[in-house]
């Protein structure tokens, strides 16, 4: 099917396809799931995580009507292992999507999410935005889906009967299509839905409306902005993610031919507002849905969801993307609201994962994941009941397995407790880093080769060690995938899920 209708006749044609009896008396008190995720926003791209330049207000809504996570991490920093560990809770290296693409750009076996889980406990389930798996959405009623990355303007989208274009800015049409899944929605049943916006990832186009936002401004470099790459490992220098060489702007108002350092300066302005632009239209769709949520009185008993895929260097080290344990990368954002039973704040303490979503959502909405995963992520509700006494994990397993992707990042595992990082660079030449987090922020003193700190050197290694064997973690020690495209954990449960 290949149609160009208009998004005003896009929507009343979804609205019309879908039919359903209307409210039941006996509504069903389990919550409803709103699911919220960017592509590529970085914890602090909102003003209610500090930025002084962005102005969020539905994000930031939705962080004083619940919880907002100020250590919450991907695991898996690049977007398809992110969206897989968001739908399954598990690490990367178990639901199968380890890269961007080919063979391991698909879920493992038959591997499933928590939206099948939900669907067979008796939820609506529908996913609207950018998938970016190759195996075709499972456990949904209703799905549209971006092709890959999708296009910001006159997207084409997905469904199960084919090939839908429209028109407009993507994430309006992305907006548009999950308000009209909420009014069309089965009124029997409690909803699960997924949305996922295209905003903020390369090459930042914003909404016509936003185009000169921040014209009249000059936004600081940050501190790590000119320091370079010599002293760290031949593996991160061999990375390509310099703004100086970013060819994006080329024809957007850059002299290529300008010197280098004045090149990246002027790279830089139109990087960030381009970003914050197209971050500022994803914070008016959101507020579109958060008021449908408002005025149907579904707020109280919604459990929204919002976070990222992964973190984003905005100009440390000089840099751009994402892809490393360092923490621009491995940071996103997370917020929580569900008013019928979590009261609000801001939890500064707790590592949380994007692994812990689908565990949280489960606990909350019924049924269960495999037993094995509950060693892969685990669920917040303890945290929201109040007890601050809660056993919560003292570190977490990192794993990159793609390599060059687009930019040569080094495939890498490694470990992050409360106050240290182990990196462990697995191709060879294998090296290490080592950073004390509150000592050094910014990540600059690697002591993985400081005999003092030999014992935590040790330590670390032995805990990634463990951790990866506690989620049975079969790829090679230099991160080659296993041969065999199945669910062995599954297997060695007694049979496939
Ligand atoms: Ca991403």
């Amino acid at each position: 099917m290949s149609l160009y209708p208009t998004r005003r006749a896009a929507l009343s044609a979804l609205a019309g396809s879908l039919s359903f009896p209307s409210l039941s008396s006996a509504q069903n008190r389990r919550p409803n799931v709103l699911f919220v995720m960017t592509d590529d926003q970085r914890w602090d791209a909102m003003s209610c995580a500090g930025n002084t330049i962005l102005k969020t207000p539905n994000m930031d809504r939705l962080a004083a009507g619940g919880v907002r996570f100020a250590n919450a991490f991907a695991t898996n920093p690049l977007c398809s292992p992110s969206r897989g560990t968001i739908l399954t809770g598990l690490y990367s290296h178990a639901h199968g999507v380890t890269t961007n693409g080919g063979r391991t750009h698909y879920l493992k076996g038959d591997t499933r999410g928590f939206p099948e889980v939900l669907r067979n406990q008796g939820y609506y389930t529908a996913m609207i935005g950018k998938w970016h798996i190759a195996s075709t959405p499972p456990g949904f009623d209703h799905w549209c889906i971006l092709p890959g990355q999708g296009a910001y303007f006159d997207p084409q989208m997905v469904t199960a009967s084919g090939r839908v274009k429209f028109r407009g800015y993507v994430d309006d049409v992305i907006a548009d299509q999950v308000l009209a899944v909420l009014e069309s929605r089965p009124r029997n049943k409690p909803f699960s839905l997924i949305c996922n916006f295209k905003a903020p990832h390369r090459d930042w186009r914003p909404a016509p409306r936003f185009a000169n936002t921040y014209d009249d401004i000059t936004i600081l470099e940050p501190a790590l902005f000119h320091q370079d790459l010599n002293e760290r490992p031949a593996a991160i220098r061999g990375t390509d993610m310099q703004i100086a060489d970013m060819p994006d702007f080329f024809e957007r108002g850059v002299d290529r031919n300008l010197p280098r350092d004045e090149r990246k300066k002027r790279n830089y302005q139109l990087f960030l507002k381009n970003y914050y632009r197209t971050i500022l239209g994803v914070d008016e769709n959101l507020g579109r849905i958060l008021d449908y949520l408002d005025k149907q009185g579904l707020a109280e008993n919604t459990i929204v969801i919002y976070t990222g895929d992964n973190g984003f260097f905005l100009g440390e080290y000089g840099m751009f993307d994402k892809r490393l344990m360092y923490e621009p990368s491995i940071r996103v954002p997370m917020l929580v609201r569900y008013p019928a039973a979590i009261k609000p704040g801001v939890d500064r303490e707790h590592m949380v994962l994007n692994n812990d979503v689908a565990h949280t959502i489960v606990d909350y909405c019924g049924g269960s994941l495999p037993p094995y995963a509950s060693s892969h992520g685990r669920s917040w509700r303890p945290l929201f009941d109040g007890a601050a006494a809660v056993p919560w994990r003292a570190d977490w397993l990192y794993e990159n397995f793609e390599y060059p992707g687009p930019h040569c990042a080094p495939k890498a595992r490694g470990i992050r407790t409360a106050e240290w990082k182990l990196i462990h660079y697995i191709q060879q030449p294998q090296t290490f880093e080592m950073f004390h987090l509150p000592a050094d922020p910014g990540e600059t003193r690697n002591l993985a080769e400081n005999p003092q700190h030999r014992p935590q050197l040790e330590t670390l290694k032995m805990r990634l060690h463990q951790l990866r064997r506690e989620t049975a973690d079969e790829f090679g020690e230099d991160g080659t995938a296993p041969g065999p495209c199945t669910n062995r954990m599954a297997a060695r449960e007694g049979g496939s899920r």
